[in-house]
C-alpha cells in the first residue's frame, strides 16, 4: 500500500494529508491489526512541521463512526420523521436514481434538475475532479454551491482585477513584516483561502522576527488577542474602512505600485472614486476613530512588506465584493501584490504556470435565475435563491435536486425555509456519508468511502499554500464500496441520458485521453512526438491507482514542475510524490505577474466598471441601516473543534461546555435583561430561536454572536452523538433577501436582530 512504511514488527506507519480543513496538515497514522492506533502530526512534513489540531486526530473517529453510511440507502415513507431507510445494492440505488432524475428531466426539462455542491467536496479529490463533468452533463442552469455562503466575493474581485476568478493571492506569511487581517480567525479556523498549517505558529514567527499583526474583528478573538493590535469594527463595514485607507494613500501621496506599476490600469479612476470616502466619514460607520484609520494606512505604506488579508467577516457581508476588492487594491497600491512578503500567487504542482498574460476576462450574467432574476456568477446562482426556485410554480421550476457533500438545510440563509422546500421535490439524491438535516429528505443516499479509504491530493488548497508544496497519498484502507469519483461519474452518465451507458470507465477514458491529447498538442510540447496510448500505459502501470490518480498524475507530469513523462529529468510525477511521504518542497512563492493575468487588457484592471459602479451603493449606505449604531446585529463564529455542520457526531469534539451559545457584551446583557447562563430569544426579520446566553466582554457592544452548523434536533437525523447535543441553527435568522449584489453571496454577518430573555 502506498505511503506505508514498516515501523515496529506489528505496527505500520502511514502518512497522509488531513483533508478536514484548508490547512492540509501532514499526518502520521500508526496502524495496528488493521485499525488506526494513533494519529499525530507528521514532524517531518515540509509544510506543516508536525502541527495537528483536535480534528485531525478525529479522522479515525469519523472513519469508525457507526452512523456513517457504508452502502446506499433508500427512503420508504414521505415524512422524514417516520420514514424508514432500506439498504440496497449500488445497482438498485442507481436504477432508482435513473428513474427519478430522468423522469423529472423528461416531464419538466433539464433546468428542473438542480444541484448543490457543498464544502467537503472541495476536500475530496473525486468530487473536485468529477463535479464539473456532472454539471456539464446536467445541462441545467440551476447550479448552486456553498461558494455563495462563503468566498464568492473573492472570486468576483479576482475576476475583475486579474481576469480569473480563481487567481487568489495569499499572504506570504513566512516572509511578511506586517499582516493586516480582517474578518479571519485562524486560531479557530486554521486559515482559509490561505493554506498555512500552524497559522498560529506562523503568526508567532512574524512577531518574533519583529513584524507586526493587526486584526480587525467585532470580536476580540484568540487571533486578535495574539496580534499586536485588535481593531474592533461594526459588522459589515470593512469596505468603508478599506476604501478610506485607500483614500488616505492617495490624499497623502503614499501610493507606490512597485513591481506591478507597469501593468496596472485604472489608478486615476480609483483615486477619484475613493476621494469622497474620508477617514472621518468611515469612522462614523465603522466605529474606528479617523486617526486610527489614517495611522493604519500610513503603517501599511511604510512597512517594508505587508499583506492585507480578509476572510469570512469581510466576504459574507453586504459589501463583500467591494471589501474583497479594496483589500487587494491596498495590496496593489502599496506595492505588496506579487512581491515577497506581500500577497502572492502560489504555483502548485498540478498547475501549468504557462500563460500569455492576457485572456478573455471575467463576465457574469450569461443567464438569470427564474424567480429573482439574479445573474449567474461562475455558472451558478446564489444558494439563497434555491428555496424559491423549488417552491414557486411555473416553467423551469426546480423539481429534483442532487446534493454532493452539502448540508444546505442547515448551512444557508433561512435554512428552515429551504428545509421545508425540500419536501416539495419530486426527487432528491444525495452523495453523502451521513443521514443528516438535508439528506433526510433524499429518496436515495449514495455514501462515498471515508477519507482513509481514498486517495488524497488536496488540489484546491495546494493552489493557495503559503509555500509551494506537493503531497499525495493513496488509500490507507481498501474498500468494497464505490469511490466518490465512481458515484459522481455514474450520476453524470445518468443525467446525460440513456445513450451515455452506465460504465464510468467510459467517462474516465474520455477525460484521460482528452487531457493527454491536450498536453501532446500544446505549442512546444515536450511530448509532441508521443502517443496517447503510450502515455496512458505509463499512467496505468500501477494497478492500485484509480481514475482520479491518473488525472492528477497527468496534471502534475505536464505541470510547472512536471517530468513530462520522462522528457524532463528530475521532474515531478505521482510516483515521485508517492515516494515522498512528507511532501515535496517546491520553494518559496515567486512573482507570477504579468504572465498570470487573464484580463483582456493584459493589465490588473483596478477600475472595472462593476466595482466602480458599486461606490454609489457604498455612498448610499452612509444614510442607510448600516449607519445606525443603535441596531443590534448578529455575527457568526467558529471554534477549533467544530467544522461547519458535520463533525458534531464525534464525542471528543463535542464534549465539555456548551459552545452553541449567544455571546453578548455585559452592557447589552444589562440593557436587554439577559444573564450569563440564562436563555434568550433572538429574532430577525425572517425567524427566531431560543439559545443559552454567554456574557463576554470580548465582543463589541451592539453585536451578538452565534456559531453556525448546529441545530441537529430535526426528526430523522441519524447521528447518535450529535442529536444529544443539538444546539440551534443560527441560519433561521439569516435573511435570503440580503445579498452582496456583485457576487450573490449571502449576508451572514451583520444581521439586524432583537434579543430578549426567553
Ligand atoms: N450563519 C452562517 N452560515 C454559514 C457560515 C457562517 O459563517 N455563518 N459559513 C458558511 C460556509 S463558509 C460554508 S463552507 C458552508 C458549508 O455549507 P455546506 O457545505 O452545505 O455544509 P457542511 O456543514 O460543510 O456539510 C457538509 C456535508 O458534506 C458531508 N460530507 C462530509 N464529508 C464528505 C465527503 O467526503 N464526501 C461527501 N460527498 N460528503 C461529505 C457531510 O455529511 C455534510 O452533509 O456553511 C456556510 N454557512
Ligand atoms: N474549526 C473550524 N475550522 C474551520 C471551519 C469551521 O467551521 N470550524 N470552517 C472552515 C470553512 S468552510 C471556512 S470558509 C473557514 C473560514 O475561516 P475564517 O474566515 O477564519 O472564519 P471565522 O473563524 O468564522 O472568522 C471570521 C471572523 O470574522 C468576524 N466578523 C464577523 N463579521 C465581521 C465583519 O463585518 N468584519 C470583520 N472584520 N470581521 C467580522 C467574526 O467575528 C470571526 O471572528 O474556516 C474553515 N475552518
Ligand atoms: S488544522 Fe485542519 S488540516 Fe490540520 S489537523 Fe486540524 S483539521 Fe486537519
Ligand atoms: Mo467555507
Amino acid at each position: 500500500m502506498t505511503g506505508v512504511e514498516s515501523d515496529m514488527a506489528t505496527d505500520t506507519i502511514h502518512h497522509r494529508t488531513c483533508p478536514l480543513c484548508e490547512a492540509s496538515c501532514g499526518l502520521e497514522l500508526t496502524i495496528r491489526d488493521g485499525a488506526v492506533l494513533r494519529i499525530r502530526g507528521d514532524r517531518d512534513n515540509v509544510l506543516s512541521r508536525g502541527f495537528i489540531c483536535p480534528k485531525g486526530s478525529a479522522l479515525q473517529k469519523l472513519h469508525e463512526d457507526p452512523d456513517r453510511l457504508r452502502s446506499p440507502i433508500v427512503r420508504r415513507g414521505d415524512d422524514p420523521a417516520t420514514a424508514t431507510w432500506e439498504q440496497v445494492s449500488w445497482d438498485e440505488a442507481f436504477a432508482i436514481v435513473e428513474e427519478g432524475l430522468r423522469g423529472v428531466q423528461q416531464r419538466h426539462g433539464r433546468d428542473a434538475v438542480a444541484a448543490y455542491f457543498g464544502n467537503p467536496g472541495v476536500h475530496s479529490l473525486g468530487a473536485v475532479i468529477f463535479n464539473a463533468p456532472l454539471i456539464r452533463a446536467m445541462g441545467s442552469k440551476n447550479i448552486y454551491s456553498a461558494s455563495t455562503v462563503d468566498q464568492m466575493p473573492k472570486h468576483v474581485s479576482s475576476g475583475y482585477l486579474f481576469g480569473n476568478p480563481i487567481s487568489i493571492p495569499v499572504p506570504d506569511l513566512d516572509r511578511t513584516d506586517f499582516l493586516f487581517m480582517l474578518g479571519a480567525n485562524p486560531y479557530e479556523s486554521n486559515g482559509s483561502l490561505c493554506t498555512a498549517p500552524d497559522f498560529p505558529g506562523r503568526m508567532k514567527e512574524i512577531r518574533a522576527r519583529g513584524g507586526r499583526i493587526v486584526t480587525v474583528d467585532p470580536r476580540n478573538t484568540k487571533t486578535a488577542q495574539n496580534s499586536d493590535e485588535w481593531i474592533p469594527i461594526r459588522p459589515g463595514t470593512d469596505a468603508h474602512l478599506l476604501v478610506a485607507m485607500l483614500q488616505v494613500l492617495f490624499a497623502e501621496d503614499l501610493v507606490d505600485l512597485g513591481s506591478v506599476a507597469e501593468f496596472t490600469s485604472g489608478v486615476e479612476e480609483i483615486a477619484d472614486a475613493v476621494a469622497p470616502f474620508t477617514p472621518e466619514r468611515a469612522a462614523s460607520i465603522t466605529g474606528i476613530p479617523a486617526a486610527t484609520i489614517v495611522r493604519l494606512a500610513r503603517e501599511l505604506a511604510a512597512a517594508p512588506t505587508a499583506a492585507v488579508y480578509g476572510r469570512i467577516g469581510t466576504h459574507t457581508v453586504e459589501f463583500g465584493s467591494l471589501a474583497s476588492w479594496a483589500a487587494e487594491a491596498l495590496n496593489i497600491c502599496t506595492g505588496n501584490l506579487d512581491s515577497p512578503g506581500g500577497m502572492m500567487f502560489p504555483l502548485a504542482a498540478h498547475e501549468s504556470g504557462r500563460g500569455k498574460g492576457k485572456g478573455r476576462g471575467f463576465t457574469t450574467g450569461r443567464r438569470h435565475s427564474r424567480v429573482r432574476n439574479y445573474p449567474e456568477i461562475r455558472s451558478e446562482f446564489p444558494v439563497a435563491t434555491l428555496a424559491e426556485e423549488i417552491t414557486t410554480p411555473g416553467d423551469g421550476q426546480v423539481r429534483a435536486l442532487i446534493t454532493v457533500a452539502g448540508n444546505p438545510a442547515l448551512s444557508t440563509p433561512s435554512a428552515d425555509r429551504l428545509d421545508a422546500a425540500l419536501t416539495e421535490l419530486e426527487f432528491m439524491v444525495c452523495v453523502d456519508p451521513w443521514l443528516n438535516e438535508t439528506t433526510r429528505h433524499a429518496n436515495v443516499i449514495l455514501p462515498p468511502p471515508s477519507a482513509l479509504e481514498r486517495s488524497d491530493y488536496h488540489m484546491a488548497f495546494l493552489a493557495m499554500a503559503v509555500h509551494n508544496f506537493a503531497e499525495w497519498s493513496g488509500p490507507l484502507f481498501p474498500t468494497d464500496s464505490l469511490q466518490e469519483s465512481d458515484i459522481i461519474a455514474r450520476l453524470a452518465l445518468i443525467v446525460t441520458g440513456p445513450e451515455a451507458g452506465s460504465d464510468p470507465q467510459a467517462l474516465y477514458d474520455l477525460m484521460i485521453d482528452g487531457a493527454l491529447q491536450g498536453a501532446i498538442a500544446l505549442p512546444d510540447s515536450p511530448i509532441a512526438d508521443r502517443t496517447v496510448d503510450e502515455l496512458r500505459a505509463i499512467l496505468t502501470a500501477d494497478p492500485d491507482r484509480m481514475a482520479v490518480d491518473h488525472i492528477v498524475d497527468i496534471m502534475i507530469r505536464t505541470g510547472a514542475y512536471g517530468d513530462w513523462f520522462g522528457a524532463v529529468p528530475d521532474g515531478l510525477s505521482l510516483d515521485v510524490l508517492a515516494d515522498s511521504p512528507h511532501g515535496v518542497d517546491l520553494g518559496d512563492l515567486k512573482p507570477r505577474l504579468p504572465g498570470h493575468l487573464r484580463t483582456e487588457s493584459g493589465t490588473i484592471e483596478l477600475a472595472n466598471p462593476a466595482i466602480v459602479g458599486d461606490f454609489a451603493r457604498l455612498e448610499a449606505s452612509f444614510s442607510g441601516p448600516l449607519a445606525d449604531p443603535s441596531t443590534l446585529v448578529l455575527v457568526g463564529r467558529r471554534d477549533l473543534r467544530s467544522n461547519n455542520s458535520w463533525m458534531h457526531n464525534v464525542n471528543v469534539l463535542v464534549k465539555g461546555k456548551e459552545r452553541c451559545t449567544l455571546n453578548v457584551h455585559p452592557d447589552d446583557a444589562e440593557r436587554f435583561g439577559l444573564i450569563d447562563g440564562g436563555e434568550a430569544t433572538v429574532a430577525s426579520r425572517v425567524g427566531a430561536l431560543v439559545i443559552g446566553v454567554e456574557v463576554t466582554s470580548d465582543i463589541l457592544p451592539g453585536v451578538v454572536s452565534i456559531p453556525h452548523g448546529w441545530g441537529h434536533s430535526l426528526p430523522g437525523v441519524r447521528a447518535g452523538i450529535a442529536v444529544g447535543r443539538p444546539g440551534v441553527n443560527t441560519n433561521v435568522l439569516t435573511d435570503p433577501e440580503q445579498l452582496d449584489p456583485l457576487s450573490g453571496n449571502a449576508v451572514l454577518n451583520g444581521i439586524p436582530v432583537t434579543v430578549a430573555p426567553a
